[in-house]
């Protein structure tokens, strides 16, 4: 996964495998923090955008095709969401979406990059929108794997990774002992959803993400959708659970509470991306 970043005066791209992913527009920022550079760059097409080493992340105007498929069949389908737990998402968005529900108590947000957390506040400001002045949300700028690490037994009823890739800074969220530490805090019923990447653009990375969370859990599934600006177009999510794949099955009065402002996600589009699985990652899955 190694990629160059081509940078003239008026377009920035991502360069994977002989393909560059990219949007015309002005660079605003260029930091490197401890962990990785930030960019942020705002693009005539889709507003201000985030990178993270060379690697778009989100932008104002298309975040919604990432943010919702990732939260939504996880908190219409969990049997409480009282406390959520998110790893990784400085940008805000995951949180935006999971504080929409009245039942939930609180969030923990974990970052380890304050300065993802500070720039995104300030130049990505639709994205993480009112989550950041909410008094459910407790935002912790520490390591999420020592997070979890340290956390006791059942103690969420949520946990959502929403990680860069499993390169840089993201590379232990995707391990078996990082993920075998989510089930053990998760609580029965409880729900897991992380970001795992493109069955087109890293087939093996995505394959194995779904064969650990299967080996972990009694259940887990992977949706496929749509987020331009990511390497092949094509992204999924995966979800697990114990027992039941409750994510399956999305409860009527959440549906009903959030589906009428989401831009993407819909109980109908949901049953439509769990079964859009291509015929060679199935074949993958199911060998023996
Ligand atoms: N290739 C990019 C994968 C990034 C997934 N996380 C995006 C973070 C948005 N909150």
């Amino acid at each position: 996964m190694n990629r160059i970043l081509k940078e003239s005066l008026d377009w920035m791209d991502e360069y994977h495998q002989g393909v560059r992913y990219g949007l015309e527009g002005k660079l605003l920022i260029k930091e490197i923090s401890p962990f990785q550079e930030i960019i942020i760059f705002e693009s005539k097409r889709y507003g201000k955008a985030l990178l993270l080493d060379n690697c778009w992340m989100t932008t104002e105007k298309s975040d919604r095709y990432y943010h919702e498929p990732l939260i939504h069949p996880a908190l219409c389908g969990s049997n409480k969401i009282d406390n959520i737990l998110i790893i990784g998402g400085g940008d805000g968005g995951s949180a935006r979406e999971c504080l929409r529900y009245q039942e939930v108590k609180s969030v923990d947000l974990i970052e380890i990059d304050l300065q993802v957390v500070e720039l995104s506040k300030k130049y990505l400001t639709t994205v993480g929108g009112k989550a950041w002045s909410d008094p459910r949300l407790n935002l912790r700028i520490k390591n999420g794997i020592d997070w979890v690490k340290n956390t006791k037994n059942d103690y969420y009823d949520v946990i959502i990774i929403d990680g860069a890739d499993p390169i840089g800074p993201s590379k232990g969220l995707y391990s078996n002992s990082f993920l075998s530490d989510c089930k053990r805090i998760l609580k029965p019923g409880g729900i897991l959803a992380t970001q795992s990447e493109s069955p087109e653009a890293f087939p093996e990375i995505h394959i194995n993400i779904v064969k650990i969370l299967r080996q972990i859990f009694d259940y887990a599934d992977p949706i496929y959708g749509s987020v331009s600006l990511y390497p092949s177009g094509l992204w999924s999510w995966t979800f697990a659970s114990m027992e039941h794949p409750t994510y399956k099955y999305p409860k009527e009065n959440r549906v009903e509470e959030i589906s009428k402002n989401c831009q993407i996600w819909s109980k109908r589009w949901q049953q439509g991306a769990f079964n859009t699985i291509p015929a060679f990652i199935e074949r993958e899955l199911t060998k023996e």
